[in-house]
């Protein structure tokens, strides 16, 4: 290892103010489970930590039938919007598109091979996604190592994410270790950050099943996006799955209402407790009105903000484009690290 990348190494971690990498799918509009298990705590702590946060396009190709090429530009600018209409400010973060920043595809290539294929197979989002399918495609199996990449490059010390990715997270620790074990120390060890409340937010039609981007576009009851309209809110909200019984205690309620006593208490910002009591002895729709309130007044300035900030399309590349160059300032350098280590690039 040179000394200057030795020297970037001790940076890290970074005590004072820790570095944070994150990121979406562009795979469709986002919905309440990425806002209240990730995005809300990008926003919270954004004065408190030195972050980087992009939009994972290369990562919406794992299902290559399921993207036209207008739709995929079109969707990653609108989950950019929508990290900016949640509050995420483009002075204080660098944000920017994964394909914008070559360095992840070229990194991702020598994380792959020094990769155990057999790690990737325990994956369970790799196990879900492929299920019933009769044909994947690698990259299906292969992208936790390009979100590793995403991560590693920046020497990212913590990774905020909801419940879902903390496998991935723990398999890019991995994935550094054994890097570091066969190169030298060449990357900082990230850690998963997950929220107090609202980490695992479930279907509202199948509360078995996690909220998810993908599922909404085949079932449009199953999850809350953060653009839908008021009447389509409502409908999904006082549709939601419960039960026939009144129980509102968490430990003893259905999973349906233990997901909408867990969507309200995570938006009032209120315990499980406080909720149940309240709503003991009366309807679950009583619960579901509640719900439909808080979500409405959580989404309603989301949107409104969205709307302005698509209706300027230069101004939003413009943020994106110097995004992407200070991202690729960082990336580089960890890069040019790597190639050193493994002996390319020279
Ligand atoms: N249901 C959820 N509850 C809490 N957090 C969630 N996240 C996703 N679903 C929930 C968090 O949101 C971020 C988005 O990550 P992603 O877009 O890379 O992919 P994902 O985790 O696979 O999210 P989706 O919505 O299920 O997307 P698709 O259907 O495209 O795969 C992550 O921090 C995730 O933990």
């Amino acid at each position: 290892m040179t000394d200057s990348a030795a020297a970037a190494l001790r940076e890290a971690p970074h005590v004072d103010r820790p570095r944070v990498l994150s990121g979406m799918q562009p795979t469709d509009a986002l919905h309440l489970g990425n806002y209240l298990g990730a995005l809300r705590q990008w926003v919270e702590r954004q004065d408190e930590r030195d972050a980087l946060f992009c939009v994972v396009d290369l990562h919406a190709l794992t299902v290559p039938e399921a993207v036209d090429p207008a739709t995929l530009r079109h969707r990653s600018r609108a989950v950019a919007a929508l990290y900016f209409a949640c509050g995420l400010d483009p002075e204080r973060n660098v944000v920017f598109l994964q394909s914008h920043v070559p360095e992840h595809a070229e990194c991702s290539w020598i994380l792959t091979c020094t990769t155990p294929l057999g790690w990737l197979y325990r994956m369970t989002q790799f196990k879900a996604k492929s299920e019933g399918r009769d044909s994947v495609g690698a990259g299906l199996l292969t992208y936790p190592v390009l979100q590793a990449a995403d991560i590693l490059l920046y020497d990212a010390d913590e990774v905020p994410v909801g419940e879902d990715q903390v496998q991935h997270v723990e398999l890019t620790r991995d994935i550094a270790m054994r890097f570091n074990h066969l190169f030298g120390d060449t990357f900082v060890l990230p850690r998963a950050v997950v929220p107090a409340a609202g980490a695992r937010i479930m279907g509202l039609d199948d509360p078995t099943e996690k909220m998810s981007k993908s599922i909404m576009v085949e079932r449009p009851g199953h999850g809350i996006g953060l653009l839908d309209p008021p009447d389509v809110l409502k409908k999904t909200i006082m549709s939601a799955v419960t039960d026939s019984q009144r129980e509102f205690r968490f430990e003893h309620a259905s999973p349906g209402v233990r997901n909408l006593l867990t969507i309200l208490a995570s938006l009032v910002g209120e315990s499980h407790e406080t909720i149940s009591e309240r709503f003991g002895g009366r309807g679950y729709g009583d619960l579901k009105k509640a719900v439909l309130e808080a979500v409405s007044e959580t989404v309603t300035p989301i949107r409104e903000r969205f709307e302005a900030l698509m209706d300027d399309p230069v101004e939003l590349d413009r943020i994106l484009e110097r995004g992407a160059a200070a991202a690729r300032e960082r990336a580089s350098a960890t890069l040019q690290r790597v190639k050193a280590a493994v002996g390319v690039g020279g």
